[in-house]
């Protein structure tokens, strides 16, 4: 029953005790199809180990950016979808999620129900994915009619991952918000979620520079996302801060296999 990717990021985890994935938006007000696919083989390059595609905001052909990013790697391409807009057939895989801590259950249940058959037709690999949104939350969270854990109250979001773990998620997003100011996800979410729950953490929003990322990965997160860094940083040096990210990720990995 598992799939390709999900046995590509539990081995990874395993052997390198972390990994490091570049989200893109290929939202066409801020992006042409191109760009997107130049710069996904460029943080390939750079030695990311996937490519996730979505954003909150994303409107257009999501088709045909999933296909030419897919078309310019060899690492696993994820979407993150936004809404039920976010799905497409040309991923390799697709994680499933729903925002727990939203106070509406159409980010919840809802949407996943409006597009559950056309994702089971298509036969793309689905990752279940529980997503909490901590503050600020950005736009993510006002999209996502949540209500954001205040980032000093590391127990709220322990209580929603253990819940998480329990329902069979497979992996909990602790996510601050694209953009998030104050270096990502607090540690102490991290470490104190890392501590009790046996599910694996992903994390992103804000995750800037090489210190808030390995931070992340020394609290216990097993994956850290970056997107505005990747978005920002390689037009302006193809990939060299990225790579050094990467590798500092990794030595932080490494200490945990
Ligand atoms: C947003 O966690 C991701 O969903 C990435 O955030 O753009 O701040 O890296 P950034």
């Amino acid at each position: 029953m598992d799939g390709r990717v999900w046995r590509y990021i539990l081995e990874k985890r395993e052997s390198e005790g972390a990994l490091h994935f570049s989200l893109l938006d290929p939202d066409p007000l801020q992006m042409t199809t191109e760009e997107a696919a130049r710069l996904a083989a460029l943080a390939e390059k750079a030695g990311t180990d996937a490519i996730m595609i979505g954003g909150s905001t994303i409107f257009g052909l999501i088709d045909e950016s999933v296909k030419a990013i897919n078309d310019a790697v060899d690492i696993p391409t994820i979407l993150f979808p936004g809404n039920i807009t976010g799905v497409s057939e040309y991923a390799d895989a697709m994680f499933f999620m729903s925002l727990l801590n939203s106070t509406n259950p159409y980010w919840i249940v809802g949407a996943q129900s409006l597009a559950a058959a056309r994702v089971k037709m298509a036969g793309i690999e689905t990752i279940p994915m529980a997503y909490l949104m901590i503050a600020p939350g950005k736009t993510a969270a006002w999209v996502g009619d949540a209500k954001p854990f205040p980032r000093d109250k590391p127990r709220l979001v322990l209580m929603y991952a253990l819940a998480a773990e329990l329902m069979g998620f497979r992996l909990v997003y602790l996510e601050a918000g694209s953009g998030a100011e104050g270096g990502g996800v607090p540690p102490e979410i991290i470490s104190t979620v890392a501590k009790y729950a046996e599910i694996p953490i992903i994390t992103g929003g804000g995750f800037n520079d090489e210190k808030s990322v390995v931070r992340a990965v020394d609290a216990g997160a097993s994956i850290v996302v970056q997107g505005t860094f990747v978005e920002r940083s390689l037009p302006e040096d193809g990939g060299e801060a990225l790579s050094r990210i990467v590798r500092a990720l990794k030595k932080a990995g490494a200490k945990r296999v």
